[in-house]
């Protein structure tokens, strides 16, 4: 691949094949839960337990023996060595899976299981196990104030303006495993292809918005990118 920047915007579906279920497929993980339940500060306001209680549960799955990466984040990792700097990989997941293959140059726009946050301050401090309700805050001292260090909708996602100004400068826009339906990452497509980078949809299906892509390579996330990576 002769490109000068590239951008590699990653959703739940690269890791469908460590075992980490997608949102949306039809044994999803909205399926167990309603969005605004889980996934909203409203529903985090509302019903805080239930709220800890899901991200404790996935956080148990992503540390747990059975969940590494696969190939296709091995892959990703491989191609950064080549590019160095010069590859951005911006990622929805809220896994760990591309630094524990390698990648180093990653935003994470939707936040990070492995990381809490004081709800009054906005600090920021690893975990590795539950969050419960009424545990205390490190830094105001305050019951109930640690959160997962997640973006739930209606928040803003994580380094923006580092990943709109790459998508400015980038040459190549790859999608991989995302279904096209949460902005603004569904909409990174177009303003890559506006900045008149070549675009790549790599997804088990058409997504919402394949039709912004100008190239597009279905199946599995494992088979297709290292195949594009070698
Ligand atoms: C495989 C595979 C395999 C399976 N190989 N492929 C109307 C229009 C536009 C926007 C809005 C609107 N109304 C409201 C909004 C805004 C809202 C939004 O987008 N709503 C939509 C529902 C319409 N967005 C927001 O609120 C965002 N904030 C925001 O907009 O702030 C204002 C702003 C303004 C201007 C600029 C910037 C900002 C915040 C969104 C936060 C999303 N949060 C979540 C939860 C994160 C924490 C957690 O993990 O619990 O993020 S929701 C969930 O969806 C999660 C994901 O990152 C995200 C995307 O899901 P993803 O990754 O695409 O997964 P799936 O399951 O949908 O798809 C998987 C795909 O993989 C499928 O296609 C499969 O086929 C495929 N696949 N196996 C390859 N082996």
């Amino acid at each position: 691949m002769a490109y000068r920047r590239i951008v590699v915007l990653t959703g739940a579906g690269i890791s469908a094949e460590s075992g980490i279920k997608t949102f949306r497929a039809e044994d999803g993980l909205w399926e167990e839960h309603r969005v605004e339940d889980v996934a909203t500060p409203e529903g985090f306001a509302a019903d805080p337990e239930l709220v800890q209680h899901f991200y404790n549960g996935r956080r148990a799955q992503l540390i747990s023996d059975a969940v590494k990466p696969n190939a296709a984040h091995i892959a990703l990792a491989e191609l950064e060595q080549i590019y160095g700097a010069s590859l951005l990989l911006v990622t929805q997941n809220i896994d760990n899976l591309h630094e524990r293959a390698g990648s180093q140059n990653i935003i994470h726009m939707h936040g990070e299981l492995l990381k809490m946050r004081c709800a009054y301050t906005d600090k920021i401090y690893p975990i590795h196990t539950n969050i419960k309700v009424d545990d205390r805050c490190q830094c105001c001292g305050m019951r109930g104030a640690l959160r997962p260090h997640v973006v739930w909708f209606g928040e803003m996602p994580l380094q923006m303006d580092e990943i709109c100004d790459a998508l400015d400068a980038c040459d190549l826009f790859i999608a991989i495993g995302t279904s096209g339906n949460v902005y603004p990452a569904a909409g990174f497509v177009r303003q890559a292809a506006l900045s008149g980078a070549h675009t790549m949809e790599i997804n088990l299906e058409p997504s919402a918005v394949e039709s912004a892509f100008a190239e597009h390579r279905y199946g599995l996330a494992s088979a297709v990118v290292p195949a594009l990576v070698a």
